[in-house]
């Protein structure tokens, strides 16, 4: 054979092999083996040292526009070979938007929160502000400023946590109620809040009992407020948490910061009145206490209790969630076991 047949033969297997080849590798191993330092075009140019003058640069011409050929067929492949591969990829990756979404688990809030949020938007309804306050607080704001003097007795009840021997953890959320009404300013209106809360108080833990819990207590004060007053607000707060049906009945009692005061029971609501074990056979469940705002609370607080009456109620979340839910251990609630929390979605 010629150079220029052995060229010609050449072209004529690799445009054979070319179409066939499917993947760079073997693109790449084609392409050395072809014009490569060691391939089979620069073997047979070897060849040229034995050609006459007029025939060397004939050959030259012929070998250039074979590998131009060559060199161009080859990009053109492997351009081909990248894009099937981006369309493959592309079709592996293809997203059915159509599909089933994975499903996000959904946490829901303690039930404590639940039920102190509840009552905030009760009150919210009624225009009470809602106050936040100081969970440290001084024996002053917590005691003396709930008419409760330093050898008062009814302190002994809920003796509490000092820090200092004049600063303790509140025992209830009263010092908020005493310090908004230092700040208000009864030219802007009355004064109408409650005020949400942690509060602490000396108790060994059991099943009705914690040494912290939470409370809500609101206070209304104006001209002329009246028990009437009170008693409308407190018919509306448990017709909207236990029921439309349900009554009110007050009983006389006694708190330091209230005169007159009382324990607020309301008709059960498992058996309507006729008794179960849930109100003990009684027909009433005792869910929080209540007064007229003492004057002495009032006076400390620079209100002139000749012109401006008021009233407050306390009340404790856990026990409105214990009585709601049959929940029989107060210490449920701060474990912070999932399946508590997961039991009121
Ligand atoms: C209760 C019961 C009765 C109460 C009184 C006051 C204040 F600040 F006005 F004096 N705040 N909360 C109150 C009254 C709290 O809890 C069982």
């Amino acid at each position: 054979m010629t150079l220029q047949e052995k060229i010609a033969d050449l072209r004529t297997r690799a445009l054979e092999t070319l179409p066939k080849i499917a993947d760079e590798k073997t693109l790449n191993d084609f392409r050395i083996s072809v014009l490569g330092k060691k391939g089979e075009l620069t073997d047979i140019l070897k060849g040229m040292k034995d050609l006459s003058n007029e025939e060397r640069p004939k050959l030259g011409a012929l070998a250039n526009e074979f590998r131009d050929e060559i060199t161009g067929l080859l990009e053109c492949k492997k351009s081909e070979i990248e894009a099937a591969i981006i369309a493959k990829k592309l079709e592996n990756e293809t997203l059915d938007v159509t599909l089933p979404g994975k499903k996000v688990a959904k946490g829901n809030r303690h039930i404590l929160t639940q039920t102190t949020e509840e009552i905030e938007d009760i009150f919210l309804g009624m225009g009470y502000q809602i106050v936040d306050g100081y969970e440290v607080e001084t024996d002053y704001y917590n005691f003396e400023r709930m008419n409760l003097p330093k050898d008062h007795p009814a302190r002994d009840m809920q003796d509490t946590f000092y820090i200092t021997s004049d600063i303790l953890l509140r025992t209830h959320t009263s010092p908020v109620q005493a310090r908004t009404m230092d700040a208000h300013d009864f030219t802007k209106g009355p004064l109408k809040m409650i005020s949400p809360g942690r509060v602490y108080r000396r108790d060994t833990d059991d099943a009705t009992h914690s040494h912290q819990f939470h409370q809500i207590e609101g206070l209304v004060v104006d001209n002329n407020i009246a028990m009437s007053d009170l008693k409308g607000t407190l018919d509306t707060l448990v017709k909207k948490m236990f029921g439309a049906e349900r009554k009110i009945r007050l009983r006389p009692s006694y708190f330091p910061f209230t005169e007159p005061s009382v324990e607020a029971d309301i008709s059960c609501f498992k058996c309507g009145g006729k008794g179960c074990n849930v109100c003990k056979m009684t027909g009433w469940i005792e869910v929080l206490g209540a007064g007229m705002v003492h004057p002495n609370v009032l006076e400390m607080a620079g209100i002139d209790s000749t012109k401006y009456s008021g009233f407050a109620f306390g009340l404790g979340q856990e026990r409105i969630a214990m009585l709601r839910y049959g929940i029989n251990d107060i210490r449920g609630f701060y474990l912070g076991d999932t399946r508590m929390s997961e039991q009121f979605k």
